[in-house]
């Protein structure tokens, strides 16, 4: 593999002292990030040690690093998977031809789509989780969002990297537009409808760690398959950092729920409320939000672009290896359409069904870390069940968007829709009752009243390790 340069000022495993003319161009993004971040990224702390990782390597033993750092001196740097020699097309109509250095003319605009759309979502989660560090349950929880903050930042890197060196003087203004745009805003909005919502406090953090940088894993997985041998390359060492952030969420909602059974045992009225907890009705409704919104970021059941980008060797699926046939001419997948106004079950042409095939791999995943949520609430003694909703239930992107189902996937008019609601998803109430438990505690080793201590600490580090240095 190639060497990793750290002393470089971007670190990187791709020769970029090789190549003047584009180390200069991401030397001059350099500084525009840094504003953004200073800017954009957590509000308060970047004068604070974190204990954080950092890459400085792809191998599997000891790519990482862990020390004290500052945040605007975290070292961004950019690391892409080894090449493998004689790599081939592993799905679409170039099923094993060589695989591309470079970005085929016909396919470009395609192909900086989905680099721009991936590279969006990256600082637009930091912009999302900017308040955050203001209200953190613990310095644990407090390194583990700014953990997942410089490393979003570092996604955002590795898109940089292949705009500025394939895409030319578009791929530097689609760059320096990844930095422009806002979550949120009215007038410059990121690209995808989750990047969008607020997650103003600590239990939309952790449901969206859990679901939506879930779809990271998922989309990044899809796309570590390409036949553009660099983004396959890029997405599959990014694959490496995911893994904790959807740990942060995953055990983050665990701790919530652990409380909370814990809690309802001490209250004479089962209440975990009057506790300082939060209900697990009510996470409920956050895990009913956070699914949904996450699972509008699949795209359309019905997809042409998703279609041209597997026909084109540019997005396969999850674990492409897993499956036999990698052309997809002529195969049927049997989903859930929208027919005048009826569900009824079909077989789509699988190509243009992909975004719906990805989707279900990722159900079953979210599934899987819902049954472990639902093994602490049986295990602590507590009669309840978290259910994922419908996959039809509050969508806004796809053929379910135009019509209203309850969560267990019945049909309803729009009216009873708006009439129960609150029953389903977070009420303005809800909201305010989250924000009044959000109380800093920066005492080491201890956690605010709602949420469980960790099982064990970071980097085999105990729970009560000075993860922050006040
Ligand atoms: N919001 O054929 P369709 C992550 C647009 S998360 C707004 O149905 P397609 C992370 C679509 O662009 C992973 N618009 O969908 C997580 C298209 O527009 P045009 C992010 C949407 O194109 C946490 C039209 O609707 N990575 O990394 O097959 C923290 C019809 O599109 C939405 C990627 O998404 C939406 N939800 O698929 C940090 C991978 N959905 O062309 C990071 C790259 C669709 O008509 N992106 N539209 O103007 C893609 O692969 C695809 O663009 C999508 C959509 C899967 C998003
Ligand atoms: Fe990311
Ligand atoms: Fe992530």
């Amino acid at each position: 593999m190639g060497n990793v340069l750290t002393d470089e000022k971007i670190p990187n495993n791709v020769n970029l002292s090789g190549d003047k003319r584009l180390q200069r161009a991401l030397e001059a993004w350099q500084p525009a990030f840094i504003d953004w971040w200073k800017q954009m990224g957590p509000l308060g702390w970047q004068e604070r040690d974190i204990y954080l990782r950092t890459a400085v390597s792809v191998e599997t033993d000891g790519w990482a690093h862990f020390d004290h750092v500052k945040m605007p001196d975290y070292r961004w740097g950019i690391f892409l998977e080894p090449k493998q020699e004689g790599r081939t097309h592993g799905f679409g109509d170039l099923y094993g031809q060589p695989v591309w250095d470079e970005v085929p003319g016909e396919f470009r605009n395609l192909m900086k789509r989905l680099i721009v759309t991936q590279g969006d979502t990256e600082p637009a989660s930091v912009e999302q989780q900017r308040d955050l560090g203001a209200t953190a349950p613990s310095l644990y929880d407090l390194r583990n969002l700014f953990q997942v903050n410089v490393e979003e930042g570092r996604h955002l890197w590795a898109m940089v990297y292949l705009l500025h060196t394939y895409f030319g003087r578009d791929g530097r203004e689609e760059a320096e537009e990844l930095l422009a745009r806002r979550s949120g805003d009215a007038d410059k909005p990121r690209i995808l409808g989750a990047f969008n919502e607020p997650t103003s406090h600590w239990l939309s953090f952790f449901m969206f760690t859990m679901f939506t940088d879930r779809d990271g894993k998922y989309q990044l997985s899809a796309l570590a398959e390409s036949g553009f041998d660099p983004l396959a390359r890029t997405c599959r060492f990014m694959l490496t950092e995911e893994a904790h952030h959807m740990f942060v969420g995953e055990s983050g909602i665990q701790r919530v729920v652990k409380r909370s059974c814990e809690l309802m045992k001490q209250d004479p009225n089962g209440d975990p409320r009057t506790l300082g907890g939060i209900d697990l009705p009510t996470v409920q409704k956050y895990a009913n939000l956070w699914y949904s919104l996450s699972l509008d970021l699949f795209g359309g059941e019905v997809s042409s672009n998703a279609a041209d980008a597997f026909a084109a060797g540019i997005k396969g699926r999850y674990k492409e290896d897993r499956y036999d046939e990698h052309k997809l001419v002529g195969s049927h997948f049997a989903m859930d359409v929208l027919e005048a106004g009826k569900v009824v079950h079909k077989d789509i042409p699988m190509r243009n069904a992909l975004n719906e095939v990805l989707r279900t791999e990722y159900i079953k995943d979210c599934q899987r870390g819902v049954d472990r949520w639902n093994k602490t609430i049986k295990d602590e003694g507590v009669d309840f069940e978290i259910k994922l909703p419908s996959p039809k239930f509050h969508r806004q992107i796809g053929m379910w968007s135009t019509v209203q189902f309850t969560p267990d996937g019945q049909m309803i008019d729009a009216e009873t829709f708006a009439k129960r609601r609150g029953e389903w998803l977070p009420t303005a109430e809800d909201e305010t009752f989250i924000k009044s438990l959000m109380h800093p505690v920066y005492e080491r080793g201890k956690f605010a009243s709602w949420i469980a201590p960790p099982g064990k600490g970071i980097n085999g580090l105990p729970g009560d390790f000075e993860y922050v240095r006040l």
